[in-house]
C-alpha cells in the first residue's frame, strides 16, 4: 500500500461514544493516519461547545498513533479533506436509516470532489448507541456508563448537575 494514506472521520461528535471511537480505531487499521474531523451538521442544534467536543475526544482517544482531532467549523467537508490532502472519509453505519442519511451525502461529495466513503457497519455493541439519545438519556436523569468513555459521562453529568 502506498505511504501516507490518510483519511478523515467526519462528526459531531455532541458528545462522542463509544460507537465513534470504534470507528476510528478501525479506521486507524485501515489508514495510516486519521484525522477526526468536528464539523458543522446544519440540521442538529449544538449541545456541547466545539471545545468542550474537542477536548473530550482527546482525553478519549489518549494517544493513539496516527490519530489526531481537528475542528473545522462552517466549512464542507470535501474543502477540509482536500485541504488536508485525504482522498477517503470513514464513517460507520448502524441501520437503514444511517445508510439512507448517509448515501446522498456519500453521492453528493463524490460528485463535488471525487471524496469517497468507506463505510464500516457497527459494532452490534454500539448500534443504539448515538449522541442524541446518550444526551436524552443523562438529561432525564439515566446512566450513560458504559456507552460512552467515563470522561464524557462525567461531562454529562455535570452539565445536567448545573442545569438543575
Ligand atoms: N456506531 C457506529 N458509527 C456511529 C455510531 C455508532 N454507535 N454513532 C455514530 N456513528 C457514525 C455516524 O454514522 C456517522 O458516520 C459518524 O459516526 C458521525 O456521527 P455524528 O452523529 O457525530 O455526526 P453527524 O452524522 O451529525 O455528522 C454529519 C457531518 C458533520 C459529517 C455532515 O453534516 C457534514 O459533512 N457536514 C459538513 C458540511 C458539508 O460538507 N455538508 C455537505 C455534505 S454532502
Amino acid at each position: 500500500a502506498p505511504t501516507g494514506r490518510r483519511c478523515v472521520v467526519p462528526g459531531s461528535y455532541d458528545p462522542v461514544t463509544n460507537g465513534h471511537l470504534d470507528v476510528v480505531a478501525r479506521a486507524a487499521a485501515l489508514f495510516d493516519e486519521v484525522v477526526v474531523a468536528v464539523l458543522h451538521n446544519p440540521d442538529k442544534g449544538g449541545a456541547f461547545e466545539v471545545e468542550h467536543r474537542l477536548e473530550l475526544l482527546r482525553a478519549s482517544l489518549g494517544d493513539a498513533p496516527g490519530v489526531s482531532v481537528q475542528a473545522f467549523g462552517g466549512r464542507l467537508l470535501v474543502d477540509v479533506c482536500r485541504d488536508l490532502g485525504a482522498a477517503h472519509v470513514v464513517k460507520g453505519l448502524r441501520s437503514g436509516a444511517d445508510l439512507e442519511y448517509e448515501r446522498p451525502m456519500a453521492l453528493m461529495n463524490r460528485h463535488l470532489s471525487g471524496l469517497e466513503t468507506v463505510f464500516v457497519m457497527a459494532d452490534p455493541r454500539w448500534q443504539h448507541v448515538s449522541s442524541t439519545l446518550v444526551r436524552q438519556v443523562s438529561a432525564y436523569g439515566g446512566d450513560v456508563s458504559g456507552l460512552v468513555p467515563d470522561v464524557v459521562r462525567d461531562a454529562l453529568v455535570a452539565r445536567r448537575e448545573a442545569q438543575r
